[in-house]
Order: structure tokens, then C-alpha cells, then sequence
């Protein structure tokens, strides 16, 4: 990624929009005679009289979708700028605050659907969303939105703190701050939590303190990031991504009232097992065991007898541990017994996740007991560590090798050449959502290309349809396609979830155009242009400025920046 990002062609700064959901939680709190109590008007009390947060520039209001309207958004919101980051680019954001702010001991399934409609809705306006939430159900939230989230393409960054805003020494600001630059920066497109410069996986987390600063902790899974004052490190390898072509879909509901959680200890009774079991409507049942998985057995198996009842009355009992750390596995007798009793191995996921999950996988219509249990085994948003092999390696080289590798597959891609463009990926999938100089990732040039099959290929691997270019407001692969008049690949792309970025609408139009910009690498080589009508050609000395586009800027020795026209097709002479 490019260390700092100069204006667009036309002067601007590039801009990322961002969407604020306030819920309530300690960071919005203030003190009141009954205690911290959630208080109004977050975004004119805290943030818009810190300097880290507002710019001081006039910005336009922006709209929001608060219903299910479809057309134009019906809420007006005050919107506010933070000063350009050192990426180069501004976030524009708005705070939607709910009528009812919650402490989040409070938040239930209703809230988990209100953040899911409000995200769902308000989709194709922002380019990432941050959701303010209390910390003590916050794991949860994360957990359960992961799942209600279907197709996820954007970042969901979920934060909140230990300490109100508003007092003088807090982790509020940080934790705002880290968020709402993760949502604009970086296309991670899952549900996430940010807290104390980390940035977590949601469905991975646990809380770990009631006071600390280090609130949190994914004790499974390393943080997807780590934010320094100098840097954000995100293991990209870590990141998940949509790989069906299918656009991003939310399920609201989840059966929370028929499952429950029950912690196994020393002296627990098979009836007390069977008292929960006999709960009634109960469907599915998170049991935290001892250590790999196991539970007492007794001499008579009293215990197995009333979970394998259970389980023939089709409820679904999920194994997890109890221990912050290490997964539920079949190597001791008491586990396997109750694996043989028909209880689901939960691997290594939180309890948070595994009650979230089996509440969203038993409201999907048409579902058994059985399909519930195997899909409870098998990793549906990277919340579970599934046992294979690794199948690609990691960035191994230098920079200049790793740019090299990224412009082979960038070749491949633009020339058609299906065949290197599986090969490169199969042995360094890092390479997928990169982007050049210009801000163009794969997926741009794939839009272009002569190859459908292969923009299906990256699809399928899970490229990001919402990167955006640096030309213009930021291009989306999806308005490249229709400004070339590829319909085939318009239709692939939409399919997959892409659409126009806000600022694109209205400047393309989704039918086929007599002449397609190209958009041509041509690394170390040299093109021929015009420049102020006179014949020239300027040397690409490295591929970082090899996506070319009718409009180029020639930033010369002169300094002079002077907008350059292809002659001809762009091509390469070296
Ligand atoms: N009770 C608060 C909440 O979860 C705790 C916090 O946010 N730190 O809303």
C-alpha cells in the first residue's frame, strides 16, 4: 500500500465514507444520581470539538436510510471530516443514535437485528461502518452479527470502551479513533472488534476484563491487526472473504429464546443436565466443558444417558471448553463418549459464538437437527479453526519481489492468461486484494480483461468488489465494466454484490459505450502520449504507475502537472 496518496486528478482529497452507529455503552455515558447512564448528542459532545475528529471544514449533511424505504435516504445527518490521515484520504462520517440508547447488559437479539437493518440498509451509501456498543455484551453482538451477515463485502468495525468519553483520561478516543480509521482504510470485510490498538476478529472474542483497558481477547485467533502510532498491521492472511457470487444479504431473526448455555462443574447431577435439557421448546443446548471437551462420566454413564436422550428428542448440544484457550477434541474417553452420544465437537469456538450461531442457524427455514449439528461443526465466518493444511503460502520476499510477483499476475490478468493468473494466486494469495500506485486491485483490471473466467476466479476467491481506484472519486471495479461496455462482467460483478459507490452514480452509465477506456499495464516501458498537443512518450519506470487510463497525469521532472491523452491505444513499446 502506497505510504501517501496525492489528490485525485481533479484536486481533491480523496474521501471515505463512513457510517457512525451509536447503541449506548459506557462511551457515550455521563454520570446521573442512579449511575453512568447513556446521554444523547455523541457526535456534537465528543467528537466534534476534538481536533482528531473534525477538520474544522463545512461539510454537507448526508443522508441515511432509517426505514425500509428503498429510494432516497429520508434522514438528513450532520456530517463531519476528520484532517487528511497519513493514507492520504479524509473520513466523512455521520452518528446515527438510536431513540433508545442501551447499556449493553441490555442488548438482545432485537438490538442485534436493529444494528443488522441499519448496516443492511445504509450498504451502498458508506465504504465501511463503525458500530459504538457497550462492552459487556459486546462479544456477543459481534458474535451474532457475523452470522446475520451474509456476504459480507465491508468493514464492520464494532468498539466501544472502559471509560465514558467525557472523561478526562478515557479509552474512548483511542478506540474511536482506531475504528473509524480501520472502517475507512482498510477493506476488511468482516464484523470486527476494535479495542485497546487491536483489531480482533468479532466472533472470536471473549471479554476478558470488567476495568482493564485490554478489555478483550481472541484467544484463538491472533488480532487481524495491530495499530501502532506509527502503523496499522493488518495479517491480511488472517482476513476472510465473500467467495460466493452473491450480493450481501442479512437474516434478522435468530431463535435465541430456545437455546441456552450451561457450564459444567464438579458435582453437577445428571438431573440438573436434564432439568435445562427438559426446558421447554429448548433446541439446542451450548454445554461448557472441562479441558478437551470432557464432562464427569459417573460409574452408571447417568450423565451421557440424559445428553444422548437429549439428543434423540433432536436437541442440539454443541461441546465447547471451558478454557480461554485450546479446542474440544475426542483424545480423552469422557469427550468421545459424548461425541458418541451425538454432541457436536465446537472446536475452538467461544461460547459467545457457539450460542449465536446455533441461535441463527436453527431460525433458517427449512432446517433439521442433523443439518444444524453438521453445519455447527463446519467454519461458516472463520469463527471455528477447521483442521487443514494450509493451502497457500505466505508473502515470503522482499518488497521489489513481491511487487514483481504482483505485476506478473496483474499481466495475466489484463492479457487473459487464466492459467498464471491460478498459478500466482495458488502460491501467494496475499496477492488478491493488493492494489498498485494508481489504486487499481485484480478485480479492476479483471473487469476490463478479455476473461470472464477469470474475474469469476477472483471472485470466487473472494476479491473485493468495493475497492475503489484513486482516479476520479474512486472507481469501483464494477464502474470500470460499465464504462467499457462489458455487460458480461457488469452482470458477473453485480451478482457477486457490486455496486456504484455514491459518488459514481450518475457518472456511469451501465450500457455499453462505442470506445472502452482501457486500462493497460505497462511496467518499465515506455507509452506514447501527447502532452499539450505535442507528440512524447514518458518513461514507466516502475509498475506502480502502469494503469493507464484515456486521462493520465504526467507528474514530470518540471513538476508541472499536465493531463496527458492517449494517441492510440495505449501499448508497450519496450
Ligand atoms: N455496562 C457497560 C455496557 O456494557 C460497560 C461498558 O460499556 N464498558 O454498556
Amino acid at each position: 500500500m502506497a505510504s501517501s496518496v496525492p489528490q485525485t486528478p481533479d484536486g481533491r482529497i480523496p474521501e471515505a465514507r463512513v457510517l457512525i452507529v451509536m447503541t449506548g455503552g459506557t462511551i457515550c455515558m455521563e454520570k446521573s444520581p442512579d449511575g453512568l447512564v447513556p446521554a444523547r448528542g455523541f457526535l456534537e459532545r465528543c467528537m466534534a470539538t476534538r481536533p482528531e475528529f473534525n477538520d474544522g471544514t463545512e461539510v454537507d449533511p448526508v443522508g441515511v436510510r432509517t426505514s425500509d424505504d428503498e429510494g432516497e435516504p429520508s434522514t438528513q445527518l450532520q456530517t463531519l471530516r476528520t484532517p487528511v490521515s497519513k493514507y492520504g484520504k479524509c473520513i466523512r462520517y455521520a452518528v446515527l443514535e438510536y431513540e433508545q440508547l442501551l447499556d449493553s447488559s441490555s442488548i438482545d437479539s432485537k438490538g442485534w437485528a436493529q444494528i443488522a437493518e441499519t448496516i443492511y440498509r445504509n450498504y451502498t451509501l458508506f465504504d465501511g461502518f463503525v458500530v459504538l456498543h457497550g462492552t459487556d455484551s459486546l462479544a456477543y453482538t459481534a458474535s451474532a452479527l457475523s452470522f446475520m451477515f451474509q456476504n459480507l463485502g465491508k468493514p464492520v468495525i464494532l468498539t466501544g470502551s472502559q471509560v465514558p468519553f467525557s472523561e478526562r483520561k478515557n479509552d474512548a478516543l483511542e478506540n474511536l479513533l482506531d475504528s473509524l480509521d480501520i472502517a475507512g482504510h482498510f477493506l476488511i470485510p468482516e464484523v470486527c472488534l476494535c479495542f485497546n490498538s487491536t483489531l480482533f476478529r468479532g466472533n472470536r472474542t471473549t471479554k476478558i476484563s470488567a476495568s482493564a483497558f485490554e478489555a478483550f481477547a481472541s484467544p484463538n485467533l491472533p488480532p487481524l491487526a495491530t495499530i501502532t502510532a506509527m502503523d496499522t498491521n493488518v495479517k491480511w492472511d488472517l482476513v476472510t472473504r465473500p467467495t460466493a457470487l452473491q450480493p450481501f444479504s442479512i437474516q434478522t431473526n435468530l431463535d435465541t429464546h430456545h437455546v441456552a448455555c450451561l457450564r459444567i462443574f464438579p458435582g453437577i447431577t445428571p438431573a440438573m443436565i436434564d432439568a435445562v435439557l427438559r426446558t421447554e421448546h429448548l433446541r439446542g443446548l451450548v454445554l461448557e466443558t472441562f479441558g478437551a471437551g470432557n464432562a464427569p462420566s459417573g460409574h452408571d454413564n447417568a450423565l451421557v444417558k440424559v445428553v444422548a436422550e437429549a439428543v434423540n428428542r433432536g436437541i442440539v448440544i454443541v461441546n465447547v471448553t471451558q478454557c480461554l484457550t485450546g479446542s474440544v477434541s475426542a483424545i480423552y474417553a469422557p469427550g468421545m463418549v459424548l461425541g458418541r452420544a451425538g454432541v457436536v465437537a465446537g472446536s475452538d469456538m467461544t461460547s459467545e459464538a457457539a450460542l449465536t450461531k446455533l441461535a441463527y442457524l436453527l431460525a433458517r427455514p427449512g432446517t433439521d437437527p442433523w443439518s444444524v449439528a453438521r453445519d455447527m461443526a463446519t467454519s461458516l465466518r472463520g469463527e471455528m479453526t477447521v483442521n487443514q493444511a494450509t493451502v497457500f503460502a505466505h508473502p515470503d520476499g522482499t518488497l521489489s519481489s513481491y511487487a514483481t510477483r504482483l505485476t506478473e499476475v496483474a499481466y495475466a490478468v489484463a492479457s487473459g492468461n487464466a492459467d498464471k493468473v491460478k498459478d500466482e494466486l495458488r502460491n501467494d494469495i496475499t496477492l488478491l486484494n493488493r492494489s498498485d500506485y494508481s489504486g487499481n486491485t485484480l478485480l479492476h483490471l479483471a473487469a476490463t480483461g478479455p476473461d470472464l473466467n477469470i474475474l469469476r476466479y477472483l471472485l470466487s476467491l473472494g476479491a473485493s468488489v468495493h475497492a475503489r481506484n484513486h482516479t476520479g472519486s474512486g472507481r469501483t471495479p464494477l464502474f470500470l465494466a460499465a464504462n467499457a461496455g462489458l455487460m458480461g462482467h457488469v452482470h458477473l460483478l453485480k451478482q457477486a454484490g457490486a455496486h456504484l459507490h455514491a459518488e459514481e452514480l450518475g457518472t456511469a452509465t451501465l450500457h455499453a459505450r462505442q470506445r472502452p477506456e482501457p486500462v493497460v499495464l505497462v511496467p518499465r516501458s515506455r507509452v506514447i502520449v501527447t502532452i499539450q498537443g505535442k507528440l512524447s512518450s514518458i518513461a514507466i519506470s516502475n509498475w506502480r504507475n502502469e494503469t493507464l487510463f484515456p486521462q493520465i497525469q504526467d507528474r514530470s521532472s518540471s513538476g508541472i502537472r499536465s493531463t496527458v491523452h492517449m494517441t492510440t491505444s495505449p501499448k508497450s513499446i519496450a
